[in-house]
């Protein structure tokens, strides 16, 4: 099957790779994002592949669908994948998403709404060109959760949402810096097959699709923390884990360790920061508010050649 073009625009956010598609991405009718997004991903493989696998793309890459928005007061509406499925949310491709927009003029500095398979969520775009989203709700589901990881042994963590499910451990397996990429990248594959082996998941049986490991910050004047987060398709996130900061916010106002509106630096694996902050809500959820810069750096256009073996990726 051939495609028309697809047009896109390249950003990366903190380093994290970010594709927007602006034009001639799949019709996926109407209804809310979610279900849209369910047919992306059931009926449309042929878009991931295209878009986030070789030779085109490569397993970091988070692509973002623009598509018309079901809530009202949105923007637009954005489903978010990856190179084995869909993303519930996306944190770091909503920041791209919003300076993409901006970059095509069809955003200006402020607050704009915008519809994701998970939620409303809102992006604030400064005149500095930083972004600040405000999350979907995020919680703490379940707290110390031990899972038995051969080689590794008792692994300790947390369960909770922030748009999607973490596990979140501190301080056990490799040291978090980027000297151990391998070991982090086996460790929190283990991990999160035993979590699945073991029946350990978020709410209502939900997977826990990302695993994020914490260490002490680089410089701690710059940052309080930094992450490795294992994403679903088995890369790890190069920028701070926007939704995985968002767990870890709730986390941290579940053990009343971090209070309203205190700043949280998140560094990641290379030690770029996102700037955080919670609100409580009166359910013991919290929003969090999640800061950081993205930067364009390629408008492209996808052709889909007949002939070529490899135009809906190398699988
Ligand atoms: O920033 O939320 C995020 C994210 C999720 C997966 C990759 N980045």
């Amino acid at each position: 099957m051939s495609h028309a073009p697809l047009h896109i625009i390249e950003s990366h956010t903190a380093g994290e790779p970010t594709k927007v598609i602006i034009d001639g991405g799949p019709d996926l009718g109407t209804g809310t994002l979610a279900e849209r997004s369910q047919r992306l991903r059931d009926e449309h493989a042929w878009l991931r592949g295209a878009v986030c696998c070789e030779p085109r793309g490569h397993e970091a890459v988070v692509g973002a669908l623009v598509c018309a928005p079901d809530e009202p007061d949105c923007a637009c509406g954005v489903i978010f994948f990856n190179n084995v499925s869909t993303l519930g949310m996306c944190i770091h491709a909503t920041i791209g998403l919003t300076v993409t927009l901006a970059h095509l003029g069809r955003i200006h500095p402020g607050t704009h709404r915008i519809d994701t398979p998970v939620g409303v969520v809102t992006a604030h775009l400064r005149s500095d060109g930083s972004v600040e989203v405000a999350n979907v709700p995020s919680y703490r589901h379940a707290a110390a959760v031990t899972v038995e990881v051969p080689g590794w042994g008792s692994v300790r963590g947390d369960v909770a949402w922030g748009g999607n499910w973490f596990f979140l451990i501190a301080d056990q397996g490799p040291p978090v810096a980027i000297e151990h990429l391998e070991a982090l990248n086996r460790f929190t594959r283990d991990v999160r097959r035993c979590l699945t082996e073991q029946g350990i998941t978020g709410e209502h049986g939900m997977e826990i699709d990302h695993i994020e490991v914490f260490g002490p910050p680089a410089n701690p004047a710059l940052a309080d923390s930094r992450n490795y987060v294992l994403c679903p398709g088995d890369a790890h996130d190069r920028s701070p884990c926007g939704t995985g900061t968002s767990a870890k916010l709730a986390c941290l106002h579940a053990s009343g360790t971090l209070r309203s509106g205190q700043i949280w630096r998140q560094s990641g694996i290379l030690d770029t920061v996102f700037e955080a902050a919670l609100e409580p809500l009166p359910d013991g959820k919290i929003i969090a508010r999640i800061t950081g810069h993205a930067w364009v750096n390629a408008d492209s256009t996808y052709f889909f050649d007949p002939t070529d073996p490899f135009r809906h990726g190398l699988a």
